[in-house]
């Protein structure tokens, strides 16, 4: 078991040198990869605004580094779950960001024909099993996924993420109890935001440091500074190694924070200003790479900027697909549903 440093510690400047075997195709894939997301979510953050998204709408911005990270030490096949604030996993899982902005905005389009919004996503093609709205109820789901690919022998892996508010849930404790007795090949991967809701994780949590709980039950994990995509990404290697050599689970516990509100609706009152502000100045992982690539001459401020407007045209076209896609039609109630 080994910890790295946690993401509130301290600031480290990247620094190129002390960065072995990252080639510039790899940096330049996560830059578009967490830059995707956080135009994605900007954009669903406007619509809702606007009034063409309703419900619920949890952003995930701030915390790009985490699911673009792990993504990038999974293989196809490999299966993910996660909880409502789940849009920037599927975009990392490569789903179609028009299918899921229309189904943001409740369109026929959407991967869930506009019937289920943000937290009812789901795609077989690339292993996406949800957007689940009930705090931690992904976590057995995910022990379920890695129990069928254990009894297929597939050597597939389960990427199942749930947040420090859900890690003080009862059936996450009950799902280590099994992953680890049956040897699943899951990773729980817990996004540690520091909140959950409008609640700090001191004012809810003796023992704060989530991932140490699976001593209990005899599984391996360690602590991740998930504002360092390329940090995320090396525990991810050990974590789905581990699974894959039969080792059973093991417990990441990513270090992150949400830049926005909890959802759309949030006072912000738990915080300060300055709190955030910090984080996005000091800590941005977006900023972590892009100086990556400046400082090592990877690339120019050119390159990142015709990125910038790459990645801006599809979240306009995205945007402008989940306005023209149709309503469902009333037919379509009685679709999709188990009588
Ligand atoms: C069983 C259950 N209890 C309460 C809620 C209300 N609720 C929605 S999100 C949330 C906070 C969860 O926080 P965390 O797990 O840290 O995830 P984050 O929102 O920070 O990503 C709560 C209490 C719920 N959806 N389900
Ligand atoms: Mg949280």
């Amino acid at each position: 078991m080994a910890t790295a440093q946690a993401a509130q510690t301290a600031a480290p400047a990247p620094d190129s040198a002390a960065i072995p075997n990252v080639s510039r195709e790899e940096l330049l894939t996560y830059y578009r990869e967490m830059l995707l997301i956080r135009r994605f979510e900007e954009k669903a953050g406007q619509l809702y605004g606007m009034g063409l998204i309703g419900g619920f709408c949890h952003l995930y911005i701030g915390q790009e580094a985490v699911v673009v990270g792990l993504e990038a030490a999974a293989e196809e096949g490999d299966k993910r779950v996660t909880s409502y604030r789940d849009h920037g996993h599927m975009l990392a899982c490569g789903m179609d960001a028009k299918g899921v902005m229309a189904e943001l905005t409740g369109r026929i389009g959407g991967y869930s024909k506009g019937k289920g919004g943000s937290m009812h996503m789901f795609s077989k093609e690339r292993h996406f099993y949800g957007g689940h709205g009930i705090v931690a109820a992904q976590v057995p789901i995910g022990a379920g996924l890695a129990f069928a690919d254990k009894y297929l022998d597939n050597g597939r892996v389960t990427f199942t993420y749930f947040g420090d508010g859900a890690a003080n849930q009862g059936q996450v404790y009950e799902t280590y109890n099994m992953a680890q007795l049956w040897s699943l090949p899951v990773v729980f991967v817990i996004e540690n935001n520091q909140y959950a809701m409008g609640t700090s994780v001191k004012r809810s949590t003796m023992s704060r440091t989530y991932w140490e709980r699976g001593a209990a039950y005899g599984i391996a994990g360690e602590e991740v500074d998930g504002m360092d995509v390329l940090a995320v990404k090396a525990a991810g290697q050990r974590a789905v190694e581990h699974c894959r050599a039969g080792n059973g689970p093991y417990i990441l516990e990513v270090k992150t924070y949400r830049y926005r509100g909890h959802s759309m609706s949030d006072p912000a009152k738990y915080r300060t200003r300055e709190e955030v502000q910090k984080m996005k100045d000091e800590r941005d992982p977006i900023e972590h790479v892009r100086s990556i690539l400046l400082t090592g001459n990877h690339a120019t401020e050119d390159d990142l900027k015709a990125i910038d407007r790459e990645i801006k045209d599809i979240v306009n076209e995205a945007a402008e697909f989940s306005k023209e896609s149709p309503e469902p039609d009333v037919s379509e109630l009685w679709t999709d549903i188990v009588a």
